[in-house]
């Protein structure tokens, strides 16, 4: 489904064994060194979700190879089948013209308890313009889908399910969007998680 040009949902993409093998290997991405933190703000708020970064760390505002608002430590290399996955993401949304671009190399993990938020942002701290690809896990989320000019209305809400794919290229790439609130106790329970968990993966044309 085509929310908006350049923004399209694939619901139910991962199937349910793609799921518990994603899951399990954030599982241990999220162990340290390097591993699961709490990311900080300048303005000294706290972000909700817990967040693992692969291939470049993720900071507000910029990227860095290390840690540099944790442990320090190296960052997780990308593994090239993130990169594969990343690629045929693209490729059955948008097409084989959207997915030539630079190899996707870095993957932002967040992980959502019953009571975490994402406020409304625009991702622009890449220097490509390649598609974001999103992938959920566990818990239904209410998905905030914006505009290009404020934070503010119109938006349209969706509902990101495990296993739902979602693209974000074109002229949604630099949409503010954010997640509202996450369904409590709607993770299919085969996997065992409390929580949502979403995968985002990028190119950073660094
Ligand atoms: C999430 N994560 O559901 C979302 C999915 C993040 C984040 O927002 O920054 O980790 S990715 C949503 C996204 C990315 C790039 C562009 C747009 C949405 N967009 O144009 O709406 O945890
Ligand atoms: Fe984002």
């Amino acid at each position: 489904t085509e929310i908006a040009p350049g923004a399209v949902h694939l619901p139910d993409w991962l199937d349910a064994d793609r799921q518990r093998q994603l899951l399990e290997a954030c599982r241990v991405w999220a162990r340290p060194p390097a591993g699961l933190r709490t990311v900080r703000t300048p303005g000294g708020g706290t972000m909700t979700s817990r967040q693992v970064c692969l291939g470049w760390h993720w900071y507000p505002y910029g990227y860095a190879r290390t840690v540099v608002d944790g442990d320090g430590s190296p960052v997780k290399p990308f593994p090239a089948w993130l990169a594969d996955l990343g690629r045929d993401a693209v490729t059955e949304a948008l097409g084989p013209d959207a997915a030539a671009t630079a190899p996707y190399d870095i993957a932002l993990i967040n992980f959502y308890d019953a009571d975490a938020r994402m406020g409304m942002h625009r991702d622009s701290d890449e220097k490509s313009d390649a598609p974001v690809v999103s992938l959920s896990v566990g818990d239904t989320c209410v998905f905030r889908f914006g505009n290009t000019e404020s934070r503010a209305r119109p938006y349209t809400d969706v509902e990101l399910r495990s296993g739902d794919l979602f693209v974000f290229g074109g002229a949604s790439r630099l949409a503010y969007h954010g997640v509202p609130r996450v369904h409590a106790g709607t993770a299919p329970s085969e996997l065992g998680l409390t929580g949502r968990l979403n995968v985002t993966l990028r190119v950073s044309g660094f």
